[in-house]
């Protein structure tokens, strides 16, 4: 007779929720494994209602779901859906922009492709997602693999025990339904582009393979490299190897019982810097794998209100960025996409992007650290979320933690951000003291900040920066709207005091001007308005004491829901230096000539 325990452990197996392969840690520098490439067309199905999820009672379905990608087995039954004969999508996409219909559509949308693969033995084969909007439920040849939620992190998974030799299928639910307690919530100031947004690639490692690696200098240190290798598992003794051929630098390692092997060496380099984007190319391998990248080297630090890049102290000329395609809209994924946007940033004379508001792909962070661009990296902790929920919480740092995973070894990345604009009070110091913590502890050599808001004490001119969160930061930064939401003219008479020992950026500034719309200083949203905010805001910046950095809002214009205004916005944030279509408007040259003078001030 069954026990009752065994019968519960079988109806468990039953459950279509059962998972029959692992999330695993995020491989790093997965573009430089041997991969084949699942990007392309994937057959869609629109599921308002999630039919394909839950049966008529609203309960999940055990069989019977989409992810089964079922066929009637004679031309008399009844199965309601079928992925070939649905249209499909070119994956990366957000299906907002690859379907007229889908333009304001936030719901599930069913993904399915069908592949190749012949696993060869002693491999393991990783399913990657660069990102996914928002909740990814993954199955492959019916079987559920794993599920992850966040919309802008990369994750992967190991399928190895349910690939077939032959044809396979991978299903993924994806779900871009907004709630309070997601990360980010329920209000933000973006599009919410659903769909499989970065590329989808099947990674193929030795049984034992490199999971992660890092390398870079040590605090404040020109000329020691600090890193190390880890493996997927806690094995001790396997040889690895890191190799910089142009320093004649090679260290070879044994791992340690956690399957992780360190090095610190001396070298003699040349520094990365936005003038000089030097990057070298490391090998990292052991016997049975090997991989290539190019890493910088620098030094970030602060000095009383000071930001050093390689010990002098730096002016960020910066300026904020969505990850919005440029020209044909939609989310931006591409290496292209990426080049055009920093080719603009660069004419504007940055040596800075803040990639907003959330974790952009690696092609633009590769892009940026190429063309010599310093980077802020953030999560979408965004005004008002649960902060006394504790899965919100998790979820946060999930999503920190993996960002940080697969950029740690972008020297260009300088700051992560751990929130944007979001109100003072208890629960809120908790959660971001948390992760600026968690970020501490897990980078010790980048600096930490979070976008404030000028909440306090205006008195008459008078503006003083004031949240607790100054404690637990490197770099204070603070956004500031005058001149669009508050104190229109007012920034000519305005007084700033930064109370605090640190450096400060203005992580945010800006109006809005439809671009080739012209008329008085006067007269909102014409490029005239917005070049006279420009001019008296980068007038009043002259007067900040200890100013560190800027980066407007924002470099292109970009969709949003919030933004209405017909024959004006038409659900676009109209704050760009550059329209959609990339064409300047006249406060992109006062903030170009602006950094010129910065630029000239900072080379004496
Ligand atoms: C802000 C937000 C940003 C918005 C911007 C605006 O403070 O941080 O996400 O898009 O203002 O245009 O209002």
């Amino acid at each position: 007779m069954k026990t009752l325990k065994s019968m519960i452990v079988i109806a468990g197996l039953l459950m279509s929720s059962q998972l029959f392969a692992e999330q695993v840690p995020l491989v790093t520098n997965i573009f430089a494994r041997p991969s084949i490439s699942l990007c392309g067309k994937w057959n869609y199905i629109v599921d308002p209602l999630e039919n394909g999820y839950y049966d008529y009672r609203h309960r999940p379905w055990d069989t019977n779901g989409f992810f089964e990608n079922k066929k009637p087995a004679n031309p008399s039954e009844l199965v309601e859906y079928d992925f070939d004969t649905s249209p499909y999508m070119t994956i990366p996409t957000d299906w907002n922009t690859a379907d007229d219909q889908l333009f304001f559509y936030e719901g599930t949308v069913w993904f399915k492709k069908s592949f190749n693969y012949q696993l060869k033995t002693g491999k393991r084969a990783i399913l990657y997602f660069g990102a996914v909007n928002y909740d990814a439920k993954v199955y492959v040849n019916g079987k559920k693999v794993g599920e992850h939620v966040g919309g802008f992190t990369a994750f992967n998974f190991d399928v190895t025990d349910v690939l077939k030799d032959g044809e396979n299928f991978v299903i993924v639910k994806v779900d871009n339904k907004r709630a309070q307690d997601n990360v980010p919530t329920l209000n933000f100031d973006w599009w919410n582009y659903g769909g499989i947004t970065r590329e989808v690639l099947v990674v193929e490692v030795p049984d034992t393979y490199i999971e992660d690696y890092y390398l870079q200098l040590a605090k404040g240190n020109a000329g020691q490299i600090e890193g190390w290798v880890k493996l997927n598992e806690p094995k001790a003794g396997v040889e690895v190897t890191v190799d910089i051929p142009e320093l004649k630098l090679k260290q070879t390692l044994k791992t340690g019982v956690d399957g992780k092997a360190q090095f610190s060496v001396k070298a003699k380099l040349e520094l990365w810097s936005p003038e000089n984007p030097k990057l070298y190319k490391v090998f990292v391998s052991k016997a049975d794998e090997q991989m290539q990248d190019e890493i910088g080297f620098r030094t970030i630090e602060t000095r009383g209100r000071q930001i050093l890049l390689n010990g002098k102290p730096v002016f960020l000329r910066g300026v904020s960025i969505h990850e919005e395609a440029p020209f044909r809209q939609g989310r931006a994924w591409s290496e292209a996409d990426a080049h055009t946007l920093l080719s603009w940033a660069k004419e504007l004379g940055c040596n800075y992007v803040r990639l907003a508001h959330y974790p952009h792909n690696e092609h633009m962070v590769r892009e940026a650290e190429k063309m010599g661009i310093m980077v802020w990296s953030e999560i979408p902790v965004y005004w008002t979320i649960s902060w006394e929920n504790a899965e919100t919480y998790k979820n946060a740092e999930a999503q920190l933690r993996d960002e940080i995973a697969r950029d740690r070894n972008r020297c260009a990345i300088i700051i992560w951000s751990v929130a944007n604009e979001t109100p003072h009070g208890e629960a809120r110091d908790k959660f971001l003291s948390s992760l600026a913590k968690y970020c501490h502890d897990n980078d010790p050599v980048r600096l930490v900040s979070m976008a404030m808001e000028v909440t306090s004490t205006t008195s008459g001119n008078l503006n003083r920066l004031q949240d607790n969160m100054h404690q637990y930061v490197d770099v204070v930064s603070f956004n500031e709207y005058v001149g669009w939401y508050r104190d229109t003219k007012a920034a000519r008479n305005m007084v700033w005091e930064i109370p605090y020992e640190k450096p400060a950026i203005i992580s945010e500034f800006g109006g809005g001007a439809l671009q080739g719309w012209h008329g008085s200083v006067d007269q909102r949203f014409t490029e005239e308005f917005q070049e006279d905010l420009y001019k008296a805001n980068v007038d009043m910046f002259e007067r900040i004491e200890g100013l560190a950095g800027t980066s407007p809002w924002i470099l292109m214009d970009f969709r949003s829901p919030r933004r209405q205004l017909y024959g004006i916005q038409d659900f676009f944030n109209r704050k760009g230096l550059v329209s959609e279509k990339g064409i300047k408007k006249l406060a992109f040259y006062v903030m170009k000539d602006w950094y010129e003078k910065k630029k000239k001030e900072y080379e004496k």
